[in-house]
């Protein structure tokens, strides 16, 4: 992958249609192509790219910790964490650094390599940054890498947060452009695609990635991996999230996906962007370990670790244990 030029081909987010996907690397027409393939064909060769770029039936983990939770003045329709929805998440100022390491240690101890932090803004201010920097460092200093996801940055942050020892950045587009105005109305599509080129600039990996199940066609899915795929470079990490449904959120009780849509969008990932880890995020408790087994297949090889996202569940460790164990796959 060549390295940070920051320059993304797509900067139109609400004009992307096939007359202007021309001149992307991968046309939206092209990724809906994949997506309606048969089956056993998208996966076959979704796991034939698997191999030629990724050691097989080897899933990396990553360990999440909310640093600060809840209160949050943006309007995420699929988010407990707004402060405008009543869902029952109880508010947590920042967490203290001794908490945050003593959580490092453990997650470390039980086998993940890297530790991602998230705090509910729409964006840090310069305090927060001061304080997630000494996490970050005392992370680092663990041995593991670094993963934060604090919401958009403004120019000089990425820099601080890269001289800290940020390994990675996670700022989802979470849906197609074409869509997102119907899940969050509080920033607009250019504001993540700005993030997101702080990021790259400031020589930190990308992970970006979102979220599926929110009542998106699969057209609108297509229009989500376009996005993703058509950074230049594309991320290097790529977190597909399947909608966990809280009550109190707008999008609770939203019609739920087939499951096997979830697998066809992992194989659209695995596939338009091949040395990317794909992680499979969100959602895996809901999920049965077949439906997971077949998103391994399809090409994702990263997992979050640890019974708990951020507010939400997440299988116990000794499930994925057991879960490895029947697979015959191995962690790192
Ligand atoms: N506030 C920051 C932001 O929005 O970028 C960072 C934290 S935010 C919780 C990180 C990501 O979590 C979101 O971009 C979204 O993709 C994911 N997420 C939040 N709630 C979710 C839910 N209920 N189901 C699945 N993914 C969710
Ligand atoms: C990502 O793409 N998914 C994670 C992580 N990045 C920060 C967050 C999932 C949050 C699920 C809802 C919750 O636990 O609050
Ligand atoms: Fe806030 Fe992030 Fe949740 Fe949106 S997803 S409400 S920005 S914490």
């Amino acid at each position: 992958m060549s390295q940070p030029t920051a320059n993304f081909i797509e900067k139109q987010p609400n004009n992307i249609t096939d007359n202007v996907s021309d001149s992307l690397r991968w046309p939206i027409s092209q990724i809906q192509i994949l997506l309606d393939l048969p089956f056993n064909d998208l996966i076959y060769r979704a796991q034939t790219t698997h191999r030629q770029f990724h050691v097989a039936n080897e899933i990396q983990l990553s360990t999440l910790i909310s640093v600060k939770t809840g209160g949050c003045p943006e309007d995420c329709g699929y988010c407990p964490q707004a402060a405008r929805y009543h869902t029952g998440v109880d508010n947590q100022a920042m967490l203290s650094l001794e908490t945050v390491v003593t959580a490092a240690k453990a997650a470390k101890d039980q086998g993940a390599t890297r530790f991602c932090m998230g705090a509910a803004w729409r964006g840090p201010k310069q305090r927060d940054i001061d304080e997630v920097t000494g996490m970050i460092s005392a992370v680092k200093a663990l041995g593991l890498e670094t993963c934060a996801t604090l919401g958009m940055l403004k120019p000089g942050q990425a820099e601080q947060l890269s001289m800290a020892g940020l390994d990675y950045y996670n700022h989802n587009l979470d849906t197609a452009p074409e869509i997102y105005s119907e899940i969050i109305t509080t920033r607009d599509y250019q504001d993540r695609l700005d993030t997101l080129e702080e990021v790259r600039n400031a020589g930190i990996n990308v992970c970006c990635g979102g979220i599926v199940g929110m009542g998106e066609s699969r057209h609108a899915r297509a229009g989500l991996i376009a996005q993703l795929a058509n950074l230049d470079p594309y991320p290097e990490s790529v977190p597909i999230n399947h909608l966990v449904q809280v009550e109190g959120t707008p999008l609770y009780g939203t019609a739920v996906l087939d499951p096997l849509e979830f697998v066809r969008t992992i194989a659209a990932a695995r596939i338009t962007m091949p040395k990317a880890m794909v992680r499979l995020s969100a959602g895996r408790r809901e999920m049965s370990e077949s439906v997971q087994a077949l998103c391994f297949l399809a090409g994702a090889n990263s997992i979050f670790y640890g019974d708990k996202l951020l507010t939400t569940g997440n299988p116990e460790t000794e499930q994925d244990h057991a879960l490895f164990e029947k697979l015959g796959l191995r962690s790192r």
